[in-house]
């Protein structure tokens, strides 16, 4: 659909599912993956009846990383001119909750992809890490920044520093990842945890996202003082009264996202 070479998007209801489609390559990121991915997930946010997106690439790789054939022969200026994979940025904008669902490599800018999204399930056989340094340059798309702030200094230091990589189990261990599914199971997993995030006020789930990556930006005080607002301000809403009411009427709630 939409002329797209490198991505699939399927839509199931008030979901959409996003699935890199570089299979030959290992989904690496190339600048066109890149345009890709940020136009289907900007129209996905503009579309109101579009309640969360899924990121998922294939069993063996959900993304190798950035295209190291495509970096191979640039320079500085052309990097620095260009603002290279700057436009990453644009998919941690999105105000729709997105989840990457993992399975297989997940290094580098594939790594980054992830952290990029707001909720990441891995299959048993995802494989995270940062090697960049092997390449001889680091990560460019915030892995020394969200690694750090998901699995600590200690790990995110030994990761980048020396390439080496995390399983699935190191992964949730260190709260890289909030739960491992069987790989077989990871598709049908992620689309039912988006139904469920899809089922809920859209508005809500959008004040949600923003409070917890406030948490990201801000110090304690002053998030706490922004969630309050939010919440006063979720009284404004329709499915406020709805959700409330369903609680006290003792039947499921019929949000309108309003
Ligand atoms: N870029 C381009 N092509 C790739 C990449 C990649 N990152 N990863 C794999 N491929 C290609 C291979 O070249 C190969 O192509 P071909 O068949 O034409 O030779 C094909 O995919 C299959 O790969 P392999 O044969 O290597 O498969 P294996 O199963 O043997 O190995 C690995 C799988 C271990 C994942 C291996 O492919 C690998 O190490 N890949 C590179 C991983 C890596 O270093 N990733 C980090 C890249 S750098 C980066 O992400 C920087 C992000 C920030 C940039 C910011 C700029 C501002």
């Amino acid at each position: 659909t939409d002329g797209y070479e490198t991505i699939l998007v399927e839509r199931t209801g008030r979901t959409a599912l996003l699935t890199l489609n570089r299979p030959k390559a290992l989904n690496a990121l190339n600048l066109r993956l890149m345009n890709e991915v940020v136009a289907a997930t900007e129209a996905l946010d503009r579309d109101p009846e579009c309640g969360c997106i899924v990121l998922t690439g294939s069993a063996k790789a959900f993304a190798a990383g950035a295209d190291i054939k495509e970096m191979q022969p640039q320079d500085y200026p052309e990097m620095y001119l260009s603002d290279w994979f700057a436009a990453w940025d644009r998919l941690g904008r999105l105000r729709t909750p997105t989840i990457a669902a993992v399975a297989g490599y997940a290094l580098g800018g594939g790594c980054e992809l992830a952290m990029l999204c707001d909720v990441l399930l891995a299959a048993d056989t995802a494989v995270f890490g940062q090697p960049e340094i092997k390449l001889g340059v680091l990560p460019g798309i915030g892995g020394s920044q969200r690694l750090t702030r998901a699995v600590g200094k200690a790990k995110a230091m030994e990761m980048c520093l020396t390439g080496r990589t995390m399983d699935a189990v190191e992964a949730e261990r260190a709260g890289l990842v909030s739960r491992v599914v069987p790989a077989d199971e990871l598709r049908a997993e992620a689309l039912a945890v988006a139904g469920t995030i899809a089922g809920m006020s859209r508005p809500v789930a959008m004040m949600v996202k923003e409070a917890v990556n406030r948490s990201f930006e801000t110090t304690l005080a002053e998030g706490v003082h922004f969630e309050r607002r939010l919440f006063h301000a979720a009284f404004a809403l329709a499915d406020q009264k709805e959700g409330m009411t369903a609680f006290v009427d003792k039947r499921p709630p019929r949000f309108t996202h309003r």
